[in-house]
């Protein structure tokens, strides 16, 4: 059995909801339960407050309590179309806006004299090719921004690699926003409409990926880079 453990993000930005809520919520269900255990996994999902600091506290508490195999750390990602697994974690906080405690870095460290960044070490390419095959749409990210969620991803990726006990790999998932945000946002601002997907195939994607993942497969040689 492969332990795995899945993050969600409270919603933030003076948002109603992160989509990322609502998927930890739905695979808290029977039935997502029933077939992670078919599939040979043991599922924990937990939520993090959206802050800097706390956000990889939480986070490290959920490993220690589980010592999953794998965790996969999920956020929204606002104008993606695709659920995207993200490459690289990097060494730095520059907060577009504040977090849900009002911190907002500019150009800090995530953690004082680590390096640059961090590659997820999990064959993100395969669970792309994976969600791709059951027709959720997917890609790959270069850059998870340099806000909470590049904060938790590179925190734990830090943490993971100094562990010495720990063979622990993680990855961030970023998803795109739910129908019904882009529906509030345009009624708000007006916006142009931004992409979105809904949240039962989010739910599908996220349920693939971590029994994919589970299997521990090799990653498949396939071009994905971008040019932004
Ligand atoms: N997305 C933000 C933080 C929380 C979330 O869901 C981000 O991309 O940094």
């Amino acid at each position: 059995m492969a332990r795995v453990l899945v993050t969600g993000f409270e919603a933030f930005g003076g948002q109603a909801i992160n989509p990322t809520a609502l998927i930890v919520e739905q695979l808290q269900t029977l039935e997502v339960q029933q077939k992670m255990e078919q599939g040979g996994v043991v599922l924990q999902s937990c939520l993090l407050p959206v802050v800097q600091g706390d956000s990889v506290k939480s986070c490290i508490q959920a490993i220690e309590a589980l010592k999953p195999d794998i965790v996969f750390m999920l956020g929204q990602a606002s104008g993606r179309e695709n659920i995207s697994f993200e490459k690289v974690a990097i060494n730095l906080d520059d907060f577009r806006i504040p977090d849900n405690a009002g911190n907002q870095p500019v150009d800090q460290p995530v953690v004082d004299k680590g390096p640059a960044a961090y590659f997820t070490q999990l064959p993100i390419k395969t669970l792309m090719l994976a969600l791709k095959q059951q027709g959720v749409g997917a890609d790959i990210s270069y850059s998870a921004g340099t806000f909470v969620c590049n904060h938790l991803f590179y925190g734990i990726s830090h943490y993971l690699m100094t562990q010495v006990h720990s063979n622990a790999q993680c990855d961030f998932i970023h998803v795109p926003l739910l129908p019904e945000q882009v529906a509030a946002e345009q009624q708000i601002t007006g916006n142009r409409s931004l992409p979105s997907m809904p949240l039962e195939a989010m739910v599908e994607g996220i349920v693939h990926a971590i029994i994919t993942a589970a299997s521990f497969p090799s990653e498949q040689q396939v071009p994905a880079g971008t040019i932004n």
